[in-house]
C-alpha cells in the first residue's frame, strides 16, 4: 500500500495514510438490524439499514485485505442494571408524553433478549459482520462512541490519525461520532452506501451534507467503489 492513498470525496478529495487509519463500523448490532430489534420498536424502518448490510461487509472485507491500521467495531448498550444509562436517554425512549409507538425500552425484555443490554443476543453484532480476533470492539453507552469508552486511548496507541466511517444509523450514532472524533482531531470519511438510518432517505440525505458542508465542517463523504478501487 501507499503511504497515502487519495479517493473522490465531497467536498472535496479525502488523502488518508492507510497505517494510520481505522475503519469504525457504528452498531451493526441486531438490536438495530433484524424486526423485533430495539430499532424496530423504536419505530424505525428497517430497510435500509439492512440494504447497507451488504455494502458494509464489503467495505470490512477491503479493509481486512488492504492492513488498515484497526478495525473497529462498536456497540451500543448498557451494563444490566442500567448504572450507565441515563435519565435522558431511558425515559424519553419509554413514556414520554405522547408516545403511542412503544411500549418496550432500554433494558427490557423483547424476542431478541434485553433491550440493548450488555450480553443480549440482539445487543452482538449481526453474523455478516462478526468482528475477528484483533479487531477492537467498543462498547458505548451513548450515541457517540468517545463518550463513557476508551476509544481515543485505542485509537492514540496505535497512531491512528483517520478514520473511514460508516454503520447505523447515519442520522444517530453515525453522524454524532464523526462529530467527536472531529473534535478530537481525527480526520473522518463517512461511506455513503456504508451508513443507513430510520427515516428513509431525507435524514440521511440532510445529515451528511451537513458532515461535508461549509468546506468539511466535520469530514468527507465518499461513495464505496473508488474506496475499494484504491485499496485493492
Ligand atoms: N435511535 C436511533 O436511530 N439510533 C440509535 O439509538 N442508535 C444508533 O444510531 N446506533
Amino acid at each position: 500500500l501507499p503511504e497515502l492513498v487519495t479517493v473522490d470525496a465531497k467536498p472535496y478529495a479525502y488523502s488518508f495514510p492507510p497505517k494510520h487509519t481505522a475503519l469504525v463500523i457504528i452498531d451493526m448490532q441486531r438490536d438495530f438490524l433484524l424486526p423485533d430489534g430495539f430499532g424496530d420498536i423504536q419505530g424505525g424502518n428497517l430497510s435500509d439499514v439492512q440494504a447497507s448490510i451488504e455494502p458494509t461487509k464489503k467495505l470490512l472485507d477491503i479493509c481486512r485485505r488492504a492492513g488498515l491500521g484497526a478495525i473497529f467495531h462498536t456497540r451500543e448498550g448498557h451494563v444490566p442494571d442500567l448504572s450507565d444509562c441515563p435519565s435522558s436517554k431511558l425515559i424519553r425512549q419509554h413514556q414520554a408524553p405522547g408516545n403511542t409507538q412503544h411500549t418496550l425500552t432500554i433494558g427490557d425484555k423483547g424476542k431478541l433478549g434485553r433491550l440493548l443490554t450488555r450480553g443480549e443476543w440482539g445487543h452482538d453484532i449481526i453474523d455478516e459482520l462478526a468482528p475477528r480476533p484483533g479487531e477492537v470492539v467498543i462498547d458505548k453507552p451513548g450515541k457517540g462512541s468517545f463518550w463513557n469508552t476508551t476509544i481515543l486511548h485505542k485509537l492514540k496507541a496505535r497512531a491512528i490519525t483517520h478514520l473511514i466511517v460508516s454503520g447505523v444509523t447515519t442520522e444517530c450514532c453515525f453522524a454524532t461520532t464523526i462529530r467527536e472524533a472531529n473534535d478530537r482531531g481525527f480526520e473522518c470519511v463517512g461511506i455513503e452506501e456504508a451508513t443507513a438510518g430510520y427515516n428513509d432517505a431525507c435524514f440521511k440525505a440532510s445529515s451528511l451534507d451537513m458532515l461535508y458542508w461549509s468546506q468539511g465542517l466535520f469530514g468527507f463523504v465518499a461513495s464505496l467503489q473508488p474506496l475499494i478501487e484504491a485499496l485493492e
